[in-house]
């Protein structure tokens, strides 16, 4: 019996291309990003996509899969994709949210205390010798204590708040809405938001409803004591605000594991010892990548078996 046929984007692990080639006749999106490189009879046989990456996808590549029905995300986050367009053409779109959620906000921690303790550069200074010919490190700062503002209160947002507050902070965030969440102050507004904290942590969706929402007057709010993590898209942060206030020291530092222009950052980021760098790897682990490929396939299968998709996103 022959197997549906899906596009594949950008490349899998074994754990998730064995079994996908198992279930599906496979192909790959072209590396020239034009799908018409692809044979049309494969393009009419392609039902499904198995998306992955942040590379914007738009009518301008479902258009050329005419029975297209299904983009199954690999991530939790789809603002790159059309959703709207997808939805209006009959095209159902799945994503991977809560099996990343755990490793993202340890990340999101793990940065925030890296930052604040100067980790890395601690662990350089006794790698290089620098402790035994000079002395004790510059001393660094807390983070047990202090006002944080989570800024989304998603899932992810959620978590990270919910780690922080064993570290006895006072917890405020941003949402669309207040939340059931006792003991924690809501703000509808991101500038009292950045003026009260100490601590912003940034875990709100992408999309063009919080693109930028980080601004200048945000960064300016949060004030030369304070410090950013952002552990959600580039896009929701003024990126040259962001260079501006960490350049002139009109906010402490940044913990940063997305940007505007990934892989290739901007390079200014790399020069200031304020900020720590991290290659999008919130989701990066074995068990979560697993977890992640497996809810994949199982919006694939639910797809092709005309079962109610697992996580649908329209
Ligand atoms: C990526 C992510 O999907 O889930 C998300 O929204 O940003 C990540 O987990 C992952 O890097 C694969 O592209």
């Amino acid at each position: 019996m022959s197997k549906p046929h899906i596009l594949s984007f950008e490349s899998y692990d074994d754990w998730d291309s064995v079994p996908m080639a198992e279930a599906y006749d496979v192909h790959q999106f072209p590396a020239s990003s034009n799908p018409m490189d692809l044979p049309e009879k494969v393009r009419n046989d392609i039902k499904a996509f198995a998306f992955k990456g942040h590379a914007h996808l738009g009518a301008d590549i479902m258009d050329a899969f005419p029975n297209l029905g299904l983009v199954a995300n690999y991530g939790v986050g789809f603002d790159t994709i059309d959703v709207a367009y997808a939805s209006a053409n009959g095209i159902a779109v799945t994503n991977t949210p809560d099996v990343l959620t755990d490793d993202v906000a340890d990340l999101a921690i793990g940065m925030l205390l890296a930052l604040s303790r100067d980790i890395v550069g601690a662990s350089d200074w006794v790698r290089s010798g620098n402790w035994a010919s000079s002395g004790a490190y510059p001393l660094q700062r807390t983070i047990s204590g202090k006002t944080v503002g989570v800024v989304g209160l998603g899932r992810i947002g959620h978590a990270i708040a919910t780690r922080l507050q064993s570290f006895n902070t006072d917890i405020h965030y941003f949402a669309r809405s207040e939340k059931d969440t006792p003991g924690w102050t809501y703000q509808s507004d991101l500038v009292e938001l950045a003026t009260v904290a100490d601590i912003m942590m940034v875990a709100v969706s992408g999309g063009p409803e919080t693109a930028g929402i980080i601004s200048a007057e945000v960064i300016q709010a949060l004030g030369p004591d304070g410090v950013m993590v952002n552990s959600a898209r580039g896009s929701t942060v003024d990126e040259e605000a962001l260079l501006q206030a960490l350049e002139t020291g009109n906010i402490r530092g940044a913990a940063l594991d997305v940007y505007d222009n990934e892989p290739n950052i901007d390079p200014r980021f790399a020069k200031l010892s304020n900020v720590l760098l991290q290659p999008h790897q919130s989701s990066g682990t074995i068990e979560t990548r697993q977890r992640m490929g497996e809810l994949q396939r199982q919006n694939l299968q639910a797809f092709f078996a005309n079962k109610p998709l697992v996580t649908p996103v329209n």
